[in-house]
């Protein structure tokens, strides 16, 4: 039968990008393993989220706060280890800059230069971990071309459009892995029963359009006013509506299938905003586009954007192309008036 046939072909992540190239160049080999090490780190991450509320240790805070002076959840330590061991011994990468470290993480036996560097946010919206809404992992991979004399990373201080690879897991009902290494966009669907990712969207597109604006608008007073004339905007005219779940993985994941725009803007206090850049908004950037969309950050796109530190912030706006236009069309009208 048909669905026999499907379960016996079915498309796994390390076969889809091996798939992708022509050939079994050393590339696609090295992109088709470092897939293969990211789906064993969203495994086990998803694993422990699924049974935190049973064990002693899986939840709460650490009593620590990171490099953001951000409370660190015990998820966090846990989801940023995982991929520290999960690529120490993968022979690929010789380096990994996490929200949750000051310094990027050197694997100095297997770095020579033109290996991969892998930035990530282990665990994204963890304000949703004790109250079992979904959460996510972003990352990126980047070719290490300039040697990192002070081990600081400022050779990672370069635009998106260096990114090689990137994609995020979103852990919420189902598990899915969603990645892009300039040939498009694909997501898979955890099959626990089989312990794999399976290809469950090729391809996909970002709507031109989409009815969804996603946004705190507890920051209203705090923006800009080009921002409040947008939110204006949309609660005047017909065919809007808001969706906002205080973790940017889903957010953008639900931007991502039915279009619209993803907003954190600056503040006055914060103009820079709270999203990073290298590890958050870059890769999610690099997505939007593979998928047909757009990602600005008002004035700029993201991928354009040169950070001046590893954990530098950007304002962001992502989705639909007509909607992150008209976002800007509201910012110009602002700026023209100054
Ligand atoms: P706010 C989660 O803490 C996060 O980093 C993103 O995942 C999310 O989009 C944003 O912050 C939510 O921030 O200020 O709306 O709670």
């Amino acid at each position: 039968s048909h669905k026999l046939a499907l379960d016996r072909d079915c498309m796994t992540l390390s076969r889809h990008v091996l798939k992708q190239f022509q050939d079994f160049s050393p590339e696609a080999q090295d992109l088709s393993a470092l897939m293969s090490r990211i789906a064993l780190a969203a495994k086990l991450i998803a694993r422990r989220l699924t049974r935190a509320g049973l064990m002693d240790d899986a939840l709460g805070f650490t009593g620590q706060t990171n490099v953001q002076g951000e409370a660190v959840k015990k998820m966090d330590v846990y989801a940023n280890q995982v991929f520290i061991s999960v690529f120490e011994q993968s022979g690929l990468v010789c380096r990994l800059a996490s929200e949750e470290m000051e310094k990027p993480y050197h694997i100095p036996e297997n770095c020579p230069i033109g290996r991969y560097t892998l930035l990530y946010d282990p665990i994204d919206g963890s304000s949703n971990l004790d109250v079992n809404i979904n959460v996510g992992s972003i990352f990126a991979i980047r070719r290490q071309s300039d040697p990192d004399i002070d081990e600081t990373g400022q050779d990672l201080l370069q635009s998106g459009r260096g990114q090689i690879a990137a994609g995020y897991v979103l852990y919420g009902p189902s598990t899915m892995l969603i990645y892009s290494i300039g040939t498009g966009v694909h997501a898979f669907t955890l099959d626990p029963t089989l312990g794999e990712f399976v290809l469950s969207n090729e391809n996909i597109r970002v709507p031109e359009h989409g009815p969804i604006y996603s946004v705190n608008e507890g920051n209203f007073w705090q923006w800009d006013e080009s921002i409040r004339d947008y939110i204006r905007y949309v609660h005047r005219h017909e065919g809007y509506t808001a969706r906002y779940g205080g973790a940017l993985v889903g957010d953008f994941h639900r931007i991502l299938f039915q279009g619209g725009v993803f907003l954190y803007p600056g503040t006055v206090k914060k103009p820079e905003g709270k999203l990073r850049l290298l590890y958050e908004s870059a890769p999610l950037a690099f997505l939007i586009e593979q998928a047909g969309g757009r990602a600005s950050n008002g004035t700029q796109d993201i991928l354009d954007v040169v950070p001046d530190q590893v954990h530098a912030r950007t304002p962001l706006i992502i989705g639909s192309t007509e909607d992150v236009a008209l976002v800007e069309s509201f910012i110009r009208e602002r700026q023209r008036e100054q």
